[in-house]
């Protein structure tokens, strides 16, 4: 293996979610708790390290919210910049800094880094045709074109992508393209822009990645690779919108710095902001390492451009890593801020009082490390329920209720170990070693999985030993048992610091660990004989059907919305005639009698007043009504519909309801009193 690299200081950044909604539980698996997990770890080892983060307050989408919301882009980057910045300090994620891309630091630091490209020559000037909306007077970015998708035929797909098929478009693509401003067909015009010229850097890009870094996550290389293969085209880096960083260069009047090209240098800004003397040396020290946690549609930002825009600048170091993750889906569905499918952070704060490592725990544990993973309520409850609090506040709780009851709170001394209690020892002995490989390499699950093994090994340890029976007999083998089970203990508040800080920190004080030191994980002389534990408190607690179905019902009830939200009527069946028209005979019946068919859970057996003899109808739609609310009512019917046989029942007709756009059945009738057996028509 190659000699990994010796480095004095770390520089972990984290995407900047973009400041157009709340984060998520899918920004939180992706990004932001992988990359605590492993700056605590760095923290408990004593590496220097510093953790940035901030908003991405740029960018098109931020625009288009605040036209919806008819307020400045301005009131909707500071309302969520706020929410973001206090749901992540009450989960927990220790930032050194959380800024923000509107900063003054950053606009100059922005500003600059572009004019220094500039003036380098390191862009190339294209004029290209672009679409205007000349009633709204403003250019149009491709978000803000919708049109006909030429692959699928969605009348409302976007000019960056159609979401029906997937397909990436061009706004030139769209049949029929629109303003969403105005509505108004957009005239094309000639505009001006900056490119960054991605294909002279390839070369480089290519021996840097492909090459230097074997080791990245093989998702990353991968995409890299796929990217790189494909060929890198000029970027533009500039772009006609009045929401942004001015172009700082003359003939450049209404433009301002794209999104991407301003956001990872947010990382940059921030990194002044927190130490305006000293950012330099992480940036740019060479015992110095960077290392960005990303969201995997945000790799070829941070692998390929921000990299080649650090090649043309010349000052910078490149990343050392990028461990980017997949997508977290939420219920089997793609998490969406747009459609409000998502778990936000800020809510289940609220929602979950105290609870910060329940869902930093179940993320973790579902970390979608190697491919896209799901979050469901269930699994949540069933790992707190049978991980959180049967193994581990479990054995947590009796070392320490036991060390009260046979020795009032004084940690016992260890005497002669027996076989077993050296095997126990033994089984734990290397958790240092395997934590560290698989925190260091980005694998936070397993190394989850690992600190997890150590509180099952105390919970079989205890089990095992039953020192409750012993205590009657033989005091001194409860004594040993008792110190090796708190030793446990103590490795469990080191261990778990970087995955559930604010259990692991109860858990020290409970018995009385001043500092987690990383370097003693492993060992049994953690705790010192004579040394007092404080009296239990729980670090976990069951949590109950009812609170778990209170979010789900809350899922439910978004999905319902967006099913409404989102429906357009069907296309017009084709024209028919009168006399087509005709040939249905329907007709007005009253309910007599209705009921539900035995062993068919969709269908209503109904008895019919037609006027004449009277009919049997039978109607899937059980699921949308009571039986006995439908009796007395008047429904619309075809009497001439072929009978048909149903659970043995003879059908004789068809009554009429609409479909909803959630699926729902309404059945159709007649807004006056009319005699049954009248025709419709
Ligand atoms: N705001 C995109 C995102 O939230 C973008 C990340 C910027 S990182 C410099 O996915
Ligand atoms: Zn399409």
């Amino acid at each position: 293996m190659e000699e990994k690299k010796k480095y004095a200081r770390t520089l972990v950044t984290t995407a900047l979610p973009y400041a157009n909604g709340p984060v998520h539980i899918g920004h939180l698996a992706g990004v932001y708790v992988p990359a605590d997990i492993y700056v605590r770890y760095l923290l408990l080892k004593g590496e220097d390290v510093i953790m940035i983060g901030g908003s991405d307050e740029h960018g098109v989408p931020i625009t288009i919210k605040a036209q919806k919301e008819g307020v400045t882009p301005q009131d909707i980057v500071d309302r969520y910049h706020k929410i973001i910045k206090d749901s992540m300090e009450g989960l927990g994620i220790s930032f050194d800094i959380y800024g923000r891309t509107t900063s003054q630091t950053h606009r100059k630091t922005a500003s600059e880094f572009f004019k220094k490209l500039y003036d380098k020559g390191e862009f190339i000037e294209k004029t290209s045709m672009q679409f205007y909306d000349e009633e709204a007077d403003q250019w149009l970015a491709d978000r803000y074109i919708t049109g006909t998708c030429p692959h699928c035929g969605n009348e409302g797909a976007y000019g960056d992508q159609c979401e029906a098929c997937g397909t990436s478009l061009n706004a030139t693509d769209l049949i029929n393209p629109k303003s969403a401003i105005t509505g108004n067909v957009p005239v094309l015009k000639e505009t001006k822009h900056w490119y960054m010229p991605l294909d002279k850097w390839e070369p480089r890009l290519r021996q840097w990645i492909l090459e230097e870094h074997k080791e990245w996550k093989t998702n990353v290389y991968g995409q890299c690779k796929s990217w790189l293969d494909a060929g890198l085209q000029p970027r533009a880096v500039t772009r006609d919108l009045d929401w942004g960083i001015p172009v700082p260069i003359e003939g450049a009047e209404g433009k301002v710095l794209y999104v991407w090209f301003d956001a990872p240098i947010g990382y940059i800004s921030n990194t002044i902001d927190l130490l305006p003397n000293d950012w330099e040396k992480y940036w740019k020290a060479p015992d110095s390492r960077i290392i960005h946690f990303i969201g995997k549609d945000n790799i070829v930002f941070h692998c390929l451009i921000f990299p080649a825009m650090l090649m043309a600048e010349d000052t910078y170091q490149q990343p050392d890593n990028v461990p980017a993750n997949e997508f977290l889906n939420l219920e089997d569905d793609k998490i969406s801020t747009s459609r409000n499918w998502a778990v936000w952070l800020h809510e289940y704060l609220e929602d979950f009082p105290g609870k910060q490592d329940v869902l930093r725990y179940v993320l973790t544990a579902n970390a979608p490390e190697t491919k896209d993973n799901n979050f469901t309520w269930k699994d949540f409850q069933d790992r707190n329920n049978n991980e959180l609090v049967a193994i581990l506040g479990n054995f947590v709780n009796r070392a320490v209720v036991l060390t009260n009851k046979y020795f009032d709170g004084v940690i016992p001394e260890a005497h002669e170990l027996t076989d077993y209690d050296q095997q126990t020892i033994n089984e734990f002995k290397d958790v240092k070693d395997e934590l560290s490989k698989a925190l260091e390499t980005f694998h936070f699950r397993a190394a989850l999985a690992e600190a997890m093994k150590l509180a099952r090994i105390g919970n079989k340890y205890l089990a095992d030993t039953e020192p409750w029976k012993l205590a009657k007999t033989d005091m001194t083998r409860v004594e040993t048992i008792m110190n090796i089970a708190l030793q446990i203990t103590a490795n469990l508040a080191i261990a778990f610091e970087p995955f559930l800080p604010f259990s692991a920190e109860k858990l020290r004080k409970m018995i009385n660990l001043e500092r987690a030191d990383w370097n003693k994980l492993g060992s049994i002389d953690i705790l010192k004989a004579g040394d007092r534990v404080e009296t239990p408190v729980l670090l976990f607690e069951k949590i109950d059907d009812e609170t778990i179905k209170a979010q789900t019902d809350r899922l439910e009830r978004i999905k319902q919305e967006n099913i409404l939200k989102n429906f357009t009527p069907k296309a017009v069946a084709p024209t028919v005639s009168f006399d087509d028209f005709q040939k249905l005979d329907i007709r007005v019946g009253k309910v007599l009698a209705c009921e539900k068919v035995k062993k068919a859970d969709k269908l209503l057996k109904f008895t019919i007043d037609d006027g004449m003899k009277g009919r049997t109808i039978v109607s899937g739609i059980a699921k949308f009504y009571n039986p006995e609310d439908l009796v007395g009512k008047e429904v619309c019917f075809i009497a001439n519909f072929a009978t048909r046989t149903l659970k043995g029942i003879e059908s004789q007709g068809m009554i009429l309801s609409a479909e909803d756009a959630d699926g729902r059945l309404v059945v159709i009738g007649p807004h006056g009193e009319v005699r049954p057996g009248v025709q419709v028509g």
